[in-house]
């Protein structure tokens, strides 16, 4: 019970720390950001390299600034808490995918299992293709960040990032890192495999965040 109390209470201050954003255009209604055109069906986008799945090797480590560093198998991450959600997903190439219909596990529970200490501002993603892209903590704490491992009612395919991918809806797809395999909390910022190259550090849609 007191543990539980623990990671409530740990969990409040973390959401009060940084429930201080204005509200975004896409809260206002408009679907389609500037500069996208709605596409058919899913493209594939990446750097060409799809790693295989491995079911007894696989892990998530979760690591840097936590109270509890993770360390997960497949079974120990599919036992996590789950739900299924509907979203678009936009690629700074202008293409939208509209109603995307996801599972997996909500990256709040992934929170509440690892406590980010007070001292982390930042994350860092790392993908078994050693693909990697750094995000602001405050942007997976919007409650449409998912960590997902199905798609349209299926294991995600090993093309879309499967068996587990990021999923963060509201910023441009190269934020939502396929393959994924560790998480990094960070006290400091620093880029990742596209922010080095020119992309935007955070990478919302609606302002236009492409490039820096
Ligand atoms: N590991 C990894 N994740 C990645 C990429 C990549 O090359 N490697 N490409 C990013 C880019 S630029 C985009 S637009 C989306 C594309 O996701 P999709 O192929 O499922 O459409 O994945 C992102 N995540
Ligand atoms: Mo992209």
């Amino acid at each position: 019970m007191e543990t539980t109390d623990k990671v409530i209470r740990a969990k409040e201050r973390l959401l009060q720390r940084f429930r201080k954003q204005a509200p975004r255009s896409a809260d206002r209604g408009e679907r389609l950001p500037p500069g996208q055109r709605v596409t058919r069906g899913f493209p594939v986008l990446d750097l060409g390299i799809h790693p295989r799945f491995d079911p007894e090797t696989w892990r998530l480590t979760v690591s840097g600034e936590v109270a509890q560093p993770l360390s997960l198998n497949w079974d120990e991450f599919r036992a996590l808490p789950r739900r299924e959600q509907r979203s678009d997903f936009h690629c700074v190439t202008t293409w939208s995918a509209y109603d995307l219909h996801w599972g997996g596990v909500p990256f709040e529970a992934l929170l509440e299992r690892a406590q980010p200490t007070d001292r982390a501002r930042f994350v860092m993603l790392y993908s078994a293709d050693d693909y990697t892209t750094n995000l602001p903590l405050d942007e997976l704490l919007h409650d449409d960040v998912l960590l997902a491992d199905e798609l349209a009612g299926e294991a995600l395919s090993t093309e879309h990032g499967g068996p587990l991918r990021l999923l963060v809806p509201h910023l441009y797809g190269w934020k939502s890192a396929k393959w994924l395999t560790g998480i990094g909390f960070r006290e400091t910022d620093a880029p990742g495999f596209w922010e080095e190259r020119g992309y935007h550090d955070r990478g919302d849609p609606w302002s236009e965040e492409r490039y820096r």
